[in-house]
Formats: C-alpha cells, sequence, structure tokens
C-alpha cells in the first residue's frame, strides 16, 4: 500500500506541470508515465551485478541506479553477484570485438548484460543503457556493440581565469577558480556526468589565448582538484598553454624551443604537472596565431615547438595537440594571397616532422567556423600526422544564443565531405577516425558551448549541440535526425508528434540560417570584432582579412571570391576530384557557389533565377522559415514544459528581428553593386541602408 502511494506521488509530481530550468540536459530521468511500459523495464532491472571495486565501475552503477530510480520510481539493489535472472549484469572481460572504451549490450540467460574491456566501456554502456530506456527502446533481446571511432573526444573551453569565456554567450565561466581548490561546486559532477553519458572523454579547462597562470603550481592545484572531480566519470583534464610561458614566469630568458633551458623549464613543468595530476591528458597549443607567441618568433617551426613539448612528455601517457589555426596577414604585393591558404602552406610541407606523440588540430573549415565553409584543405594532406578535428558548439558565427541552430548538420556536412586522396570515399570522417591514413592517435574537439547559465547552454536548444557533438564524436555514422530525435525525447517530451515537430525544426535549422545570413558561398560578412549582426560594407580592417569585402568582393559586376587558377589559387590546394567539383561556376553546387566564384549579378543559375534574384530569394525565404520555425514551435506548447517553452519562444522572437536585420543588410548593400530591383513579389526592406548601418554600430560602442 505504502510503496503504491509513493508511485501515485511520483506519477503526480511528474505529470504536474513544473517549471523545468534546463539543468538536468538531457540527464532527466523523469518517471515513465506509462505504467505498462515502466513495469515491462522494471520486470528486467531487477537488480544491477557489480563484481568490481573500480572506481568508473562505481560511478556507473551509481548512475545506474539513480537513472533507474527516477525512471522507474523504484530503487533497484546493487549486489555483488547473481545466480538470478532479471537483471543487469556488468562484465568486466576480454573482448575481441570491442577497443578499449567500447562496449556491447545483450540479453544473456535471462539478463542484460554490458560487456567493456574496461571500466570506461561500463560507464559508456550503461549510459546507452539508460538511453534506451529513456528513449523508450525495447531492452527484450537487447543486443548492441559499439566502439567509438576517435580516442580522444574533447571539449575545448575558451574560459579565462578571470571568469569570462572568449566568444562564451551561457554566462561565466563553470570553474571558479578563486575558490579552488577547496571549493568543489557541485555543478563540476554534473558537468562530468553529462560528458560521460555522451562519450566525451577529455576536457581542455582554459582558452587556447592561454594565461602563463595555468602552469604555476597555485594554478595546477586547482585544476588538479577539477581532475579529481573528472576523473571517476573516465575525463582526462589538458591544459592550453602559453608557449611564453618560461619566459612570462621569469623561468628562462627566451622561449626558444630549441634552447637547451627552455627544454629543461618544460620538461620540468611536466614532471611537475604530472606529479599533480598523474593522468594528465596532455597540452593544447595555439602559435603565432593572432598575436599568441610561438616558435615563429624564434625562426622555428611548428614541429620544432610542438616537438619540444612532446619530448617533455615522452615518460608520460599524455600528448600534444598543436592547433592549425593560423594565418600571417598576407602581403599587398601578393596578388594571390588568401587567407584560405595559410594554414595549409604552414603545416602541409611539416608533414612527417612532428614527434608520434603530437596530433595537429584542424578546424573544420579554411577560415573560421563560418555557418558553412568547405572543409580544410589539410584534412587528407597530412598523411604522416595525426589530424584532429576541431569543431565549434558556442555559436560564435551562428547567431550566439538568441538562434536556434542545430549544429548536427554543419559536423555531418564536413564529416562526410570526400577529399578523394586515396579515391572515392576518402571523407574527412575517415582521415580524422585514423581508417585512411592508420593515424596511431585520434582526436576530435568541440569549442564547448557551456557556461554559468542555469540551463547550461543560454540557450535552451542549444544544449543539442553539445549532446550532438558528443554523439558524433563517438559515431560519426549516426545521422542528425537520429540524434536530434533522442535529444528531443530525452529533454523536451516523447509525443510523437511534438518529436516530429522539434526534429524537424532543429534539422532544418542550420540552412534556415545559412540563408538569412550568408547563402550562396557568401562568407564572413558579420560584424567585425563582436562577430555578431551583419556588417557586408566593412571595406578596411586592422588587416585586410578581417574586412568583409575580403571575402564578398562585390562590385557592379558581381559577387563572390574567385578561388580558382584565375583568382587565389586557393582552390588549387584539393585533389583533382574536388576540384572538378568546384572548378566551374556552372557545376558549382549552389551552397559553395561564392566561395570560390565571382559570378555576375545576372548569371542564370540551376534554379533558373538570376544570382541577384536568387540572393534576395534566400534572404527572404531565410527570414520566412524563422516565422514559420515559431509557429511549429508554438504548435507544441501543450506539450512542453511552461518555462523552456516561453523562453525558447522568446528566442525566436529574437532571431525573427535579428533575420529581418541581416536580410535587409544584405539585399539593400548588394544592391548598390548589383543595380537591380528586389524581386516584385518580396516586400521591400522598411527601413534605409543607413538605419541598419547604424544598428552594428550601436553593438560595437563600449
Ligand atoms: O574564431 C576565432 C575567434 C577567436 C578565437 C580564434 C581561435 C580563441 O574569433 O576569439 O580565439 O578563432 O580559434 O583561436
Amino acid at each position: 500500500m505504502f510503496k503504491k502511494i509513493i508511485c501515485l506521488l511520483l506519477l503526480f509530481l511528474s505529470i504536474k506541470t513544473f517549471a523545468d530550468d534546463g539543468y538536468r540536459l538531457w540527464l532527466k530521468y523523469d518517471l515513465i508515465k506509462n505504467q505498462k511500459e515502466r513495469e515491462s523495464y522494471a520486470r528486467i532491472t531487477k537488480f544491477i551485478a557489480v563484481n568490481s571495486q573500480l572506481e568508473i565501475v562505481k560511478t556507473a552503477s551509481i548512475e545506474l541506479q539513480s537513472g533507474l530510480k527516477g525512471l522507474l520510481g523504484k530503487t533497484v539493489p546493487v549486489i555483488a553477484s547473481s545466480k538470478s535472472t532479471g537483471g543487469i549484469v556488468f562484465q568486466l572481460s576480454l573482448n575481441k570485438d570491442l577497443n578499449e572504451e567500447g562496449y556491447s549490450i545483450t540479453s544473456q540467460n535471462g539478463n542484460i548484460v554490458i560487456n567493456a574491456n574496461t571500466e570506461k566501456g561500463i560507464l559508456y554502456g550503461t549510459f546507452e543503457l539508460l538511453r534506451s530506456i529513456q528513449t523508450g527502446k525495447s531492452l527484450s533481446n537487447i543486443s548492441i556493440v559499439s566502439n567509438p571511432k576517435i580516442q580522444y573526444r574533447m571539449l575545448n573551453h575558451w574560459d579565462n581565469p578571470l571568469g569570462t569565456i572568449e566568444r562564451g554567450y551561457a554566462g561565466s565561466s563553470l570553474w571558479k577558480w578563486y575558490e579552488l581548490p577547496e571549493n568543489i561546486d557541485p555543478r563540476y559532477k554534473d558537468y562530468a556526468r553529462a560528458n560521460a553519458s555522451i562519450g566525451i572523454n577529455a576536457t581542455v579547462v582554459n582558452n587556447v589565448n592561454a594565461s602563463a597562470r595555468f602552469m604555476t603550481k597555485e594554478y595546477l592545484l586547482k585544476v588538479k582538484a577539477l581532475a579529481d572531480v573528472f576523473r571517476p566519470y573516465g575525463i582526462k583534464v589538458f591544459l592550453s598553454i602559453n608557449f611564453a610561458a618560461p619566459k612570462i614566469l621569469k623561468g628562462t630568458k627566451t622561449s626558444d624551443p630549441l634552447d637547451p633551458q627552455v627544454r629543461a623549464w618544460w620538461q620540468a613543468k611536466t614532471n611537475e604537472i604530472y606529479s599533480i595530476i598523474p593522468d594528465f591528458g596532455g597540452y593544447l597549443v595555439k602559435a603565432n596565431s593572432e598575436g599568441e607567441p610561438g616558435p615563429q618568433d624564434f625562426g622555428r617551426t611548428h614541429a620544432d615547438g610542438a616537438n619540444m613539448l612532446a619530448e617533455a612528455l615522452k615518460p608520460y601517457t599524455g600528448v600534444v595537440i598543436w592547433r592549425a589555426f593560423v594565418y600571417k596577414p598576407s602581403s599587398k604585393d601578393d596578388p594571390k594571397g588568401d587567407r584560405y591558404k595559410e594554414a595549409y602552406n604552414d603545416f602541409k610541407p611539416l608533414d612527417g616532422q612532428f614527434d608520434k606523440k603530437v596530433i595537429v588540430q584542424v578546424k573544420n573549415g579554411p577560415i573560421d567556423f563560418q555557418p558553412r565553409e568547405p572543409f580544410h584543405p589539410l584534412f587528407g594532406a597530412m598523411p604522416k600526422t595525426p589530424l584532429a578535428m576541431e569543431f565549434q558548439i558556442t555559436q560564435e558565427y551562428l547567431g550566439f544564443t538568441t538562434n536556434l541552430v542545430y549544429l548536427a548538420p554543419l559536423f555531418k556536412e564536413c564529416l562526410e565531405s570526400d577529399t578523394y586522396v586515396n579515391g572515392k570515399g576518402s571523407t574527412v570522417a575517415k582521415v580524422v577516425d585514423g581508417s585512411l591514413h592508420d593515424y596511431h592517435l585520434t582526436a576530435i574537439a568541440g569549442v564547448a558551448n557551456t557556461g554559468s547559465d542555469r540551463n547550461w547552454t543560454g540557450h535552451f536548444m542549444s544544449q543539442a549541440n553539445w549532446y550532438a557533438f558528443g554523439r558524433l564524436a563517438w559515431n560519426h555514422e549516426l545521422s542528425s535526425e537520429q540524434i536530434a530525435d533522442e535529444w528531443v525525447k530525452m529533454t523536451l517530451s516523447h509525443e510523437p508528434k511534438t518529436v516530429k515537430t522539434i526534429t524537424k525544426i532543429l534539422t532544418e535549422s542550420r540552412e534556415n540560417y545559412v540563408n538569412f545570413t550568408t547563402p550562396l558561398g557568401l562568407h564572413h560578412i558579420m560584424g567585425q570584432g563582436i562577430h555578431f549582426g551583419p556588417e557586408p560594407w566593412l571595406m578596411k580592417s586592422d588587416r585586410p582579412d578581417w574586412a568583409s569585402a575580403y571575402y564578398h568582393r562585390a562590385d557592379t559586376l558581381g559577387i563572390g571570391c574567385d578561388r580558382t587558377k584565375k583568382g587565389s589559387e586557393a582552390l588549387l590546394l584539393y585533389t583533382q576530384e574536388v576540384q572538378n567539383q568546384w572548378n566551374d561556376p556552372a557545376k558549382t553546387p549552389l551552397p559553395y557557389l561564392l566561395w570560390f566564384h565571382h559570378v555576375g549579378w545576372k548569371t542564370k543559375l540551376s534554379t533558373g533565377n538570376t544570382l541577384w534574384d536568387e540572393l534576395c530569394t534566400r534572404y527572404y525565404t531565410g527570414l520566412q522559415s524563422v516565422k514559420d520555425m515559431r509557429k511549429e514551435w508554438n504548435s507544441v506548447k501543450p506539450n512542453i514544459d511552461k518555462e523552456i517553452f516561453e523562453d525558447v519562444a522568446g528566442r525566436l522572437a529574437v532571431q525573427e528581428r535579428e533575420a529581418i536585420w541581416w536580410r535587409d543588410a544584405c539585399v539593400l548593400y548588394f544592391r548598390q553593386y548589383s543595380k537591380m530591383p528586389i524581386p516584385a513579389q518580396f516586400p521591400k526592406p522598411e527601413r534605409s541602408l543607413e538605419e541598419v548601418t547604424k544598428l552594428v554600430e550601436i553593438y560595437q560602442l563600449r
């Protein structure tokens, strides 16, 4: 009787519309509403048999127990071993089908067995089992074998010591450096849980524009406190380093990587780090990029710098992750100068010169996390150097936290691009997962979108981007829809129509965003510095390649950047097959057209429209799609938590205002060059170009 009352109470609590602040992410574990469904799960989850004392196995059993308690409303006992049936059994034993972190989940002799070679595999299998229940899958005859395709699946935090986050839009840093190491915010653990649940196993806690503070004992002890919280969740801590740290911290007179004293300094520092954090992951380095110090300051190469750090790490398990995001201002006298080519020109010649412990981390595209970019030409071009993928989860160029933009389609588009380096099917994904060039190390990083906002990511829907990054890092073959469907069921609703509508909103959102900001291959025309709002009229900046005109090249003849042989020749960095796809403006797929060609305003496109009409059409339909998205969101109101519903609805209203802003700015500005009218079926912007121009100025005021 007592049990029944408790159950009813739990059911009541879960049905009652309580305000959900989004804190629990996709780990809600609310009671399953359907009693029959609950009972059917309960029948096969009567116990959790755990015969290991390993720390991460313990984490797994605690997570499973508390997850099942929430979902099924009952406490499932954890027992040492069992001869009975109807329970879940953790089995740590050699399985040749599994790699170090893989797992299998199978029905065996009346139990559900989670099998893995290591404790981490057990943890990931546990979260998969919970996810199956959360998304309403049947567990009878369950049979899953899953291995992560990439070794290091990491978040990169651009968090600064003073609590700000570079390009972070969800409040301040999660890490309270001044309170550490004594005071441990409970959020650190929840952060680790969320990451572990999607297979993320490494985190770089500080900004790549790195402060030397992190190399001091004072700060290393703080970092150790975080590492201690993350370890039971299988997460390793990495640090971004300032290449000039030895000199800044007054240990040496120079930071030249070939100087013996500098090398000795890094060795001693690395020894110190490992004495404090024995499973330290390694170093992430931004060098000679955007003013950061690096080996080139001393006439040395990126390989010299990276190899020095690799040598210091030699006695340990750690690795060096060296970023390829570099670009010098192109020389004024070089008519072929193009930022697109800089990283390739710097790094490609170094292939084969890096130490075995070095991974070179490359952004998905050649410019900088634009709403759409062609894949970076370095992918496929460095067969002897493990290349890691760097995606940006934080929406620096994709509408901050006022725009609903689901990034899985962007990630997938890049991963599925074919480099053709070893013939057809040589996808970027195969470069990154190591299968194409047989890399001995593999890694994928996402620049985090987390912050101190209660819901972690500012825009509630941006949680889906953190989630999708982790899921794709584990298995890049999952589809965007599948990931969206899972996420919606775990965080918002199980009601079929609602799931369908929100999954549709998510999967279409990125293309919509491209349409009302940078359609047809336009790029880098946003407000300079802040990277917010449109500023296509920016002709000059501190560096030429920070100005919009450098990228769109609009004139009275047409628009777009010629990167073919006749232009900057950036296209020549790709294999012949890729060049063939993008060489001829008449055959270049429209999403990439203006990336590679300067196209006449009156040129007829495959849509039947002239370039000018098509450009206008994209800006107008892009805006229309935001309006549609708002309608669709309103249609799911009855099935969504009120607080979440209102918050997302509010942000969608902002998004519509911003879409109008982008549209007005771009059609009014480019019309000055095209000298053609906005197609008659579209209403004219209600304001002048001057008025829109002022807007971005406001946002740039101090
Ligand atoms: O996208 C640009 C950002 C910088 C960032 C840089 C990088 C951390 O605007 O803020 O600096 O890229 O990736 O290093």
